[in-house]
């Protein structure tokens, strides 16, 4: 396998001198840090008067937790730690609860986080020569500005399309013979049941490589895409709090991703105590940013479920990997006492072969008790045979479901088109419980 490097150096450093690193950039993140309202008081609080007070990585461990309530409570200043004229950027993300988290970039922020993504594209083997068509949002939304600027540092034909209108991006992949897409899998699964109306099969079109991020997939959806499309699919993570994207990303191995660790502080813990886990165990992912002067954060819970990997990658980075995201600390259901996340369900429904691109998951109260109802869509070719035939998926994606999951859902079988599609993050679990 052809293994390429944006940055060798750093990618490959050995661990005791990337630690050395860490604790450099630590110090200075924390004297940043000092400047801020909210820190401040914290770090006092823990003794902490200045950088040069931290005596080792260890010393992080005895501050607080920084939480989004936290970031919503500073709203919009409490944590800009520059003066607002040094802020070339900003980006929001309004959250479920309406009330916005901001975060502020100087023009060196800019470029730090710029270079991860152009350190994070090479890893996949993209060049200069590539045709990137960046179908994420643009905008307040951290997906489409990050990767964009990404892409042009690597030198590729940049296509700033943004997200939805399938057809002009139908259109403009065949026009631009794209090589590369960056896009939720959700859209791109969405993109391939609507290929055939605009008279286009996979084999049309010049992909090779998607990123896939902002929300979760399974492994088994990784695979789906890739066999419908004939390419390479890459996960990528981060989220607006750690600048967006180029927190972590697959390299040409697919093996989980590389977290950058030179940028990033990250810690697993257990999320009802809040104590530090081993390598290898699931918990919730903590980051602290190293390379962000005009908002630093410590220790802030990601609420993610994941786990880290610290065994040597083949492609020679040192930068350990995390694992698929698992869940959220906040997206499981209660299911009439059994925890189901709905991670889980997609991994089963993902892998049976008769389902297409598009599922939902329904909760209902039904008296006292919780009904859990998945509703999958099917290929239309599926509808043409007998009643007993459909019955008989249905019955075998209910029993797959039962044995991961351990409850019995009702399983629903509809034609391409009838569920909602997404041209940007899913929303897959509609939760009726909740309004009544
Ligand atoms: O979604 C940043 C991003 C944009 C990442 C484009 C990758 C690609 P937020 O809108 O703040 O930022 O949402 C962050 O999305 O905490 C995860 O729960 C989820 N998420 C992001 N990437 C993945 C992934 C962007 N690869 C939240 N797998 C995070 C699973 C993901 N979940």
């Amino acid at each position: 396998m052809d293994v390429a490097f944006w940055n060798r150096e750093i990618e490959t450093m050995d661990r005791r001198r990337l630690t050395e690193l860490q604790v450099t950039r630590l110090r200075d993140t924390l004297d940043q840090a000092l400047h801020t309202p909210f820190y401040r008081r914290r770090l006092e609080k823990a003794q902490i008067q200045s950088g040069q007070d931290l005596r080792g990585l260890e010393d992080l461990r005895t501050l607080p937790f920084t939480t989004k309530d936290d970031l919503r409570q500073s709203f919009p200043f409490g944590l800009l730690a520059v003066d607002f004229s040094e802020v070339v950027r900003l980006h929001s993300s309004s959250g479920t609860t309406g009330v916005p988290t901001v975060i502020y970039l100087t023009q060196d922020d800019l470029d730090r986080w710029t270079d991860l993504l152009a350190r994070s594209i090479v890893a996949t083997g993209c060049t200069s020569k590539d045709v990137f068509q960046n179908m994420m949002t643009y905008g307040l939304f951290t997906g489409g500005l990050g990767l964009h600027y990404g892409g042009e540092r690597v030198g590729m034909t940049v296509i700033p399309i943004g997200g939805g209108n399938t057809q002009r991006q139908i259109r403009v992949m065949k026009d631009f013979k794209t090589t590369v897409v960056h896009i939720t899998p959700s859209y791109l699964l969405h993109i391939h049941s609507r290929l055939a109306e605009f008279d286009t099969r996979p084999e049309d079109l010049s992909l090779r490589r998607a990123f896939l991020g902002a929300e979760p997939h399974s492994e088994n959806t990784r695979r789906k895409l890739e066999d419908l499309y004939g390419i390479d699919a890459y996960n990528s993570y981060g989220l607006s709090e750690m600048n967006g994207p180029g927190v972590a990303f697959e390299c040409v191995y697919k093996q989980d991703m590389h977290i950058w660790e030179d940028a990033y502080v990250v810690e697993i813990i257990d999320p009802a105590t809040g104590e530090v886990l081993d390598d290898g165990q699931k918990g919730e992912l903590v980051l602290t940013i190293l390379t962000r002067r005009a908002m630093p954060l410590l220790r802030y819970r990601t609420r993610d479920l994941a786990f880290l990997h610290a065994e040597p990658c083949p492609c020679g980075r040192t930068h350990r990997r995390l694992s698929r995201i698992l869940g959220r600390t906040d997206d499981m259901l209660i299911i009439n006492g059994v925890n189901v996340f709905p991670s889980q369900i997609e991994e089963v429904v993902m892998a049976v072969p008769e389902v297409g691109t598009n599922y939902q998951i329904q909760v209902d109260k039904v008296g006292a008790l919780d009904r859990l109802t998945v509703k999958v869509e099917i290929y239309p070719k599926m509808f043409t045979g007998e009643a007993a035939l459909l019955d008989r998926l249905k019955a075998r994606i209910a029993e797959k479901l039962r044995a991961s999951i351990t409850i019995n859902p009702r399983v629903e079988l509809h034609e391409p088109g009838v569920l909602p599609a997404f041209e940007g993050k899913a929303k897959r679990v509609v939760d009726n419980r909740q309004e009544m």
